[in-house]
């Protein structure tokens, strides 16, 4: 069976309303991504940071998955697929893939700065948000991967990296390390690279196949293309 490793952003859940980061109007055009995605900032002006999260979360639980949330679930019916997305939000799972590797983190988890408990989190968090593990205060904070911090399992990203036949990025701007250097690295093993945007990223050039569109438009083209049932 063709092993698959997609990489996906911020573009495959703009269609459904979460804001993507760097495009025209995009939350980091906004907001300073220093002054509310660093360990720095959580620890100078918690307050903020959880208000952003807290928005953002609420905002999360309104959306819904699209149809290129949809095709890439349905492309784990065909292939051995490595879903590795940058995205926080659970909009893959809830079109039904079975498996998702959150390189960045979740929203939808809270984990306790003090003794690293995780728990599932819907609601908003405060600096008064107490730990049901430690019960200690104002260490809960969003399970996500600021900047300056180790994005999740990158071992198992490169392992499975390492084995893929085909290499697909999906609505990610390529400015965000170590995910960005996923391209180069899939080129230098040899492996078929395929990017799908609504424009071309910062390393398109490094890509042997581009399609650009809305990802709703474009990734189930693909996917049906790869499943075998026609563009
Ligand atoms: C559509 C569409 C539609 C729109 N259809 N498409 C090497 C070189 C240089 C710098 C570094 C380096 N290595 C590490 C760094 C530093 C840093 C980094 O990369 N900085 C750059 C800005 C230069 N990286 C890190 O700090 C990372 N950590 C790390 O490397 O640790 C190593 C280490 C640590 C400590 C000690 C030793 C080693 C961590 C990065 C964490 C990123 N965190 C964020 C926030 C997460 C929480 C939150 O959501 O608030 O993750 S930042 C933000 O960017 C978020 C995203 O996952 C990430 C990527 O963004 P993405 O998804 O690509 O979105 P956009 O908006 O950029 O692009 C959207 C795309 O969609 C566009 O292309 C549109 O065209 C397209 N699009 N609509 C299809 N309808």
């Amino acid at each position: 069976m063709m092993r698959v490793f997609v990489l996906t952003g911020a573009g495959v859940s703009a269609e459904s309303g979460l804001g993507t980061f760097r495009d025209a109007g995009g939350i980091w055009a906004r907001f300073d991504p220093m002054k509310l995605a660093t360990p720095e900032a959580f620890a100078a002006d918690p307050e903020t940071v959880h208000e952003f999260y807290n928005l953002r979360r609420r905002n999360l639980i309104e959306a819904a998955p699209n149809a290129a949330h949809a095709a890439l679930a349905r492309l784990a019916g065909g292939v051995e697929l490595f879903l590795c997305t940058q995205n926080i939000d659970d909009l893959h799972e809830r079109a039904g893939s079975p498996q998702v590797h959150h390189m960045h983190g979740e929203l939808l988890v809270a984990r306790c700065g003090w003794c690293g408990r995780r728990e599932e989190c819907r609601g908003d968090l405060s600096v008064e948000t107490i730990c049901e593990g430690c019960w200690r205060v104002g260490g809960m904070r969003p399970d996500v991967v600021w900047f300056g911090e180790m994005p999740y399992g990158l071992d198992v990203i490169e392992a499975r990296l390492a084995e893929a036949d085909l290499f697909v990025a999906v609505g990610t701007s390529g400015a965000v390390y170590p995910a960005a250097g996923y391209v180069a690295m899939a080129r230098e093993l040899g492996i078929r690279t395929v990017e799908i945007n609504l424009a071309p990223s910062d390393n398109a050039g490094a890509f042997d196949e581009r399609r650009y569109g809305p990802a709703t438009t474009e990734a189930p083209r693909f996917v049906a293309e790869l499943l075998g049932q026609g563009g």
